[in-house]
């Protein structure tokens, strides 16, 4: 297949119904490089909630000088890869000669996951927070998951559980500054971060649902999404870890497309294809809602999780 072949499912769900019985098993596939909802959440709630968050400091305003808090919090880019329970707050110094951190609202596995406990009641308060955030105003992760379950025809879309009933976190919002980058990666708690003590290990098939609520622009370049046409596997590995990626690629003929969205779009796409997002600095982060989610064609139970 060439690369004008693999494009990703736009732009809106009808579109992907109609051209496939069971969208999300062409994702599992990797047959196609993502399923993308244009506008499919209005401009206006996106920067509504956006100063929501900034006014109950949940985010910093990045025309103003960041607040101590959020140095703590900060995540240093690349971290994802570490998976240990290792705390970030070495890496800040280094953060601001680059300038680029990450700030998390909610509750990762790949960063939290370590320690199961500390994992769940984090994930406990996030949970209770977004409830809070999203009473009365209109809810991403709802509009997520309800997107998710029309793409999957007949099952249920539901927050991630352990069979004991503990809850992950219903998602995640983070908060880009500076050009922070994700270099070419794929996600996986059964084949990188091996969390056999999880229940969302039990999933064949791995993705990712992210909601774009503001990009960070530098003279019209904007932070966007490139898929490679690569599920992983052992022998790429070496290649993620020495950043030779790129040269693996164009030598093997790997086709590649980034997935341009604006604010309001969202997509859904394999997390074990490897994918990237090249940081762009612009004057604003670049913020998205994003979630993991475990699909298996044999169960009728979707599970989303950050
Ligand atoms: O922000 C995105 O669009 C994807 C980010 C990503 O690849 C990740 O969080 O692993
Ligand atoms: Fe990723």
């Amino acid at each position: 297949m060439n690369q004008s072949n693999w494009m990703p499912i736009e732009p809106d769900l009808n579109t992907a119904c109609a051209k496939f019985e069971r969208p999300l098993e062409e994702l599992a596939a990797g047959r196609i490089p993502a399923l993308v909802i244009r506008q499919a959440w209005p401009d206006k709630n996106c920067s509504e909630l956006i100063q929501r968050m900034i006014d109950e400091e949940l985010l910093y305003d990045p025309d103003l000088p960041i607040p101590p808090k959020f140095q703590k919090q900060s995540i240093p880019e690349g971290y994802y890869r570490e998976g240990s329970s290792a705390v970030p707050s070495l890496a800040w110094d280094e953060q601001k000669v680059t300038g680029k951190s990450r700030i998390d609202i909610g509750s990762s596995l790949g960063y939290r996951g370590s320690d199961q406990d500390a994992f769940f009641a984090h994930s406990t308060e996030t949970n209770e927070l977004f409830e809070r955030l999203f009473t009365d105003h209109p809810d991403p992760i709802r509009l997520l998951y309800d997107s998710l379950e029309a793409f999957s025809v007949d099952k249920s879309v539901v927050t991630a559980h352990e069979p004991d009933g503990r809850k992950y976190g219903a998602g995640i919002i983070r908060a880009h500054y500076g050009g922070y980058t994700y270099k070419p990666h794929f996600d996986s708690v059964r084949l990188r971060e091996k969390r056999e003590n999880y229940a969302v290990h039990d999933f064949e098939h791995q993705f990712a649902g992210v909601l774009v609520l503001q990009n960070s622009t530098v003279n019209g370049r904007t932070a966007q999404g490139i898929m490679h046409q690569c599920l992983w596997q052992p022998d790429v590995d070496p290649h993620l870890k020495n950043g030779t990626f790129h040269q693996y690629a164009e030598s093997n003929g790997i086709a590649n497309v980034e997935v341009n969205l604006e604010p309001g779009d969202l997509y859904f796409f394999n997390t074990r294809g490897i994918h990237e997002v090249p940081g762009v600095a612009g004057g604003l982060p670049r913020i998205v809602l994003a979630t993991f989610i475990g699909f298996s064609s044999d169960r009728d139970e979707i599970f989303v999780w950050s």
